[in-house]
């Protein structure tokens, strides 16, 4: 709910709430080529080259890497765009969103 300030004399006044973020998660598979991973994250997320490939490295070696933050409609529409374009060259490659603490 937006915050209500009580100003003065009495006046109210609502500040603007920013709209709350979500992650983007990139989850590790034995199965997608590391430059078709890196290529996607380039490509759909905007990331350049060597962010690409930490993030790529990362959750091949962790298991999962948050890919970058967005609002909730961004980053469920990036996600699905990603694994569509994975889907479409036959990898099982999985992106998931879940809330900013
Ligand atoms: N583990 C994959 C391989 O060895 C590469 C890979 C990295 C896949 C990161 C998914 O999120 C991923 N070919």
């Amino acid at each position: 709910m937006p915050e209500t300030v009580t100003i003065d004399r009495g006046q109210t006044e609502l500040r603007v709430e920013r709209p709350p973020l979500h992650k983007v998660i990139l989850l590790n598979d034995d199965f997608t080529p590391r430059g078709f991973v890196v290529r996607i994250l380039k490509a759909e997320f905007r990331l350049g080259e060597d962010r690409a490939r930490q993030v790529m490295s990362t959750a091949h070696q962790r298991g999962a890497c948050v890919v970058a933050v967005f609002t909730k409609d961004v980053a469920e529409t990036k996600a699905t765009n990603a694994v569509d374009a994975a889907r479409k060259e036959g990898f099982p490659l999985m992106f998931t969103t879940e809330p900013e603490e």
